[in-house]
């Protein structure tokens, strides 16, 4: 009864598995490197496509999402494509309006207020209807690729999916959303056992349609405490990890999972042990410091997307050290968070072509 898997065998064979096989642990030869949105405003094709078509028009139609995630493919020799979408068509799929404002970003014209607000959400929701353009999207894709790299598939995680439910947008503070953890805390947990369950469904979907890893993304996690962190974030992250491991395992499909908290330095320790293959840390966290702890998954980061502006050599100076941290094997390259509109294509080459030439034995 899912309308939107597909058979694997009608995908074209992998040319280039290197960020599997790193996120599995495996050796090998050469460093993956992919870019936190790498489809993005600052690719004038990108910049092209967008001043023709609302943001969620692109999202919602499988021809120009396809487009788009394709763009930096074409231009770079990166190793994984990102499905273009966004973290915010959960709340959608939920019964949320969510619209993209030009220089004000993604808002809610009716954020939830009060846990009385819940009622208004659609919790049995069936994501392979309301959420079907992204699984089509990710199928043409993968066509698409002709198996050049592989295709990744994501979700925000729980809490950060609720505090822009409540927020209505972006916030410095959060301090509306961490509100309901201190005075609403059962509605919270009602509200976060609700996305844990559709973001389960959504990344299972996304397998099925031909995704070939997983990103959580805890956008969020950094305004929390610790206390609050293991309450209202950590269970919910372990659950999906669980569920949606054990539900593709018996679907016969093994697809590593990437969690990726941002500013969450004050609980490495504990997002490590949620027991996803790769981890990815934001610039803020001393890679060396993480491997000592374990070596027993694979990291992602984590360069500061700002050394960017760098000057080439520079650029290819600071790539170097960053690996010198990491390690060349378990191991995939990637900045710190996204990529920024106004930074310069180039440098992404410079970047990448650093990481790919870094000697390993
Ligand atoms: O008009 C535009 O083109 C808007 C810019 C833009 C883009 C290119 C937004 C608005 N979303 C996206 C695409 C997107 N979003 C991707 C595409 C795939 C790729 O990486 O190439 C992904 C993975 C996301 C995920 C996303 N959306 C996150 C998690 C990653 C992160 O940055 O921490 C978050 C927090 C969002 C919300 C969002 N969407 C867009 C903006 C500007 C924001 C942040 C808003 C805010 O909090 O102020």
């Amino acid at each position: 009864a899912n309308s939107t898997a597909v058979d694997w065998s009608i995908f074209p064979p992998m040319k280039n598995d290197l960020i599997l096989r790193a996120a599995f642990g495996e050796r090998v030869e050469r460093i993956p490197v992919w870019i936190m949105r790498q489809a993005g405003r600052y690719l004038p094709e990108f910049r092209e496509a967008r001043a023709e078509h609302d943001f969620f028009r692109v999202v919602e139609t499988p021809e120009l999402a396809c487009k788009v995630t394709l763009q930096p493919i074409d231009r770079f020799p990166l190793d994984a494509s990102i499905i273009f979408s966004d973290i915010l068509v959960v709340p959608q799929a939920l019964g949320m309006e969510v619209l993209m404002v030009p220089g004000k970003g993604p808002t809610f014209p009716q954020p939830l207020a009060v846990p009385a607000d819940l009622d208004k959400l659609r919790p049995d929701v069936d994501v392979n209807q309301a959420l079907g353009y992204v699984m089509k999207a990710i199928t043409l894709t993968r066509q698409r690729l002709e198996g050049r790299v592989p295709l990744i598939g994501f979700s925000g995680a729980p809490w950060t999916l609720l505090s822009y439910m409540i927020e209505g947008g972006g916030s410095n503070t959060q301090s509306r959303a961490k509100k309901w953890l201190y005075v609403y805390p059962e509605a919270a947990k009602k509200l976060l056992g609700m996305l844990t369950r559709v973001i389960g469904d959504y990344l299972v979907a996304q397998v099925e349609a031909g995704a070939q890893m997983l990103q959580v993304f805890e956008s969020h996690g950094g305004y929390l405490t610790k206390e609050l962190f293991m309450e209202f974030a950590y269970p919910y992250l372990a659950e999906i990890r669980q569920n949606v491991k054990d539900r593709l395992e018996k679907k016969g499909f093994r697809i590593p999972m990437v969690i990726f908290g941002k500013d969450c330095h004050y609980v490495t320790k504990e997002i490590c042990s949620l027991g996803y293959e790769v981890v990815g840390l934001d610039w803020t966290i001393d890679p060396a410091g993480v491997r000592q702890m374990d070596s027993s998954f694979t990291l992602q980061g984590n360069l500061d997307p700002c050394a960017l502006y760098s000057p080439p050599e520079q650029l290819r100076q600071l790539t170097r050290q960053m690996v010198d941290k990491f390690g060349p094997q378990r191991y995939i390259a990637n900045l710190g968070h996204g990529i920024y509109p106004d930074m310069d294509p180039d440098n992404v080459k410079v970047f990448i072509d650093a990481v790919h030439s870094y000697p390993l034995q």
